[in-house]
Order: C-alpha cells, then sequence, then structure tokens
C-alpha cells in the first residue's frame, strides 16, 4: 500500500489513520505546485484528478477522495470506525461535513482576495468549528477512542493554527490531545511538521 501525501495536506489524515493502526506502507511526497513526486514521477500519471490524497491498495487499485479512503481505512480497520447499525452513516455524516463544509472553507481562506473575503472565510469557519466542538461525546468526536473523522478535523485544527485563527477551547484541548499521540507525531514527523512542534 502506498500513500501520496502532501505535507500538511489534508493528505496528512489519511497518514494518521494508517499509523495508528500500525500498517507498513510506503508513503511518497507530492510537490502539488509541480504535480512532481518526490521520486520525479508525474503525479498526474497516478492520478489525473492531480490532488492528494490518493492510496494505491495492495492489488494495484488507486483510491482518491479523502471520504471515501478514510471510509475505506474504518472499514479495514473497525478500531477507527463507528459502532452500531448506524455508525458507518454517522461517520460519514461527519466525514461529509468536514470536506464539503469545514474543508471548503479553508480553500475560500485560502484563495481569498484580499481582507474582506478573508474575514468571511474566518466567519464561516468559526461557524463550523463552533458547530463541531458541540458535537464531542468524548475526548473524541464519537467517544472515548478516535475515529478517521477525528483525525481529518485536527488537520483542519492544525490549518487553523497556521492561519492564525482562534478555535473553541474545547477544540484546542483536542488539538493538543492528538498532537501528544505517538502515531500523529510519527506521521507529522515523516511530513517533515515536526521542527515547529518540538521547538
Ligand atoms: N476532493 C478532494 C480534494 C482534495 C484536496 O483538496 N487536496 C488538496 C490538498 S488538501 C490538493 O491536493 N490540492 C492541490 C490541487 O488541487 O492542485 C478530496 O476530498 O480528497
Amino acid at each position: 500500500m502506498k500513500l501520496y501525501y502532501s505535507p500538511l495536506a489534508c493528505s496528512l489524515a489519511d497518514h494518521i489513520a494508517l499509523e495508528e493502526v500500525g500498517l507498513s506502507f510506503e508513503r511518497e511526497r507530492v510537490n502539488l505546485k509541480t504535480k512532481r513526486t518526490e521520486s520525479g514521477r508525474d503525479f498526474n500519471e497516478i492520478t489525473s484528478k492531480g490532488y492528494v490524497p490518493a492510496l494505491i491498495l495492495d492489488n494495484g487499485e488507486t483510491l482518491t477522495e479523502n471520504i471515501a479512503i478514510l471510509d475505506w481505512i474504518a472499514s479495514q480497520y473497525p478500531a477507527l470506525s463507528v459502532p452500531g447499525p448506524l455508525g458507518r452513516t454517522r461517520l460519514l455524516e461527519t466525514l461529509t461535513y468536514l470536506s464539503t463544509e469545514l474543508h471548503r472553507s479553508f480553500k475560500s481562506m485560502l484563495h481569498a482576495n484580499g481582507d474582506a473575503e478573508r474575514a468571511s472565510a474566518a466567519a464561516t469557519i468559526g461557524g463550523h468549528l463552533s458547530f463541531l466542538s458541540n458535537q464531542f461525546k468524548g475526548d473524541f468526536l464519537f467517544g472515548s477512542t478516535p475515529t478517521v473523522a477525528d483525525f481529518y478535523l485536527f488537520v483542519m485544527l492544525l490549518w487553523a493554527e497556521h492561519f492564525d485563527l482562534a478555535v473553541p477551547s474545547p477544540l484546542a484541548m483536542f488539538r493538543d490531545l492528538l498532537k501528544s499521540r505517538p502515531a500523529v507525531q510519527r506521521a507529522m514527523r515523516a511530513e517533515g511538521l515536526h521542527q515547529k512542534e518540538d521547538a
């Protein structure tokens, strides 16, 4: 299995999930500007979508789209999924919210043209974070253990930190809790993100 990622991109959620389940997997960094992988391959040949994450399964199939990849990991490793008859649906509900609402708002922030657009994106992000901070059923979104959705949320909380956005205090505590997990630290180290955290 091989994960194509870019440092601090949304692929970090998949990276953490793979580390959490203790799988042995390969990983390769992608330069999203040049669309070249670390080994010099044209990333568009791996996925014509040209964006991360992309996960190559052991049977050679290529998975793309964060919701699908995270759902696949959770289905293979139930410790990262949500139990119960509606468990998978609740997980997809949350992953979809994270992707189509929160992640999309960060894209608006990234591409904002001027202060007014930035402020508007920040306000939208703030609304989503406030909603999410009320969804916790324990230390994590679905209870006392993390699911793949927690890792996706965590990545966007790192983005909030990067953009200097205030987050509700339960989410700041959650971000610290995730940063202390060995699997998170391994994934962040592998992406070269540890310098700031270790400083
Ligand atoms: N629909 C995709 C979007 C993934 C995405 O936005 N990836 C970003 C990094 S977080 C990326 O690779 N952007 C580079 C590009 O689109 O050229 C998904 O949900 O997985």
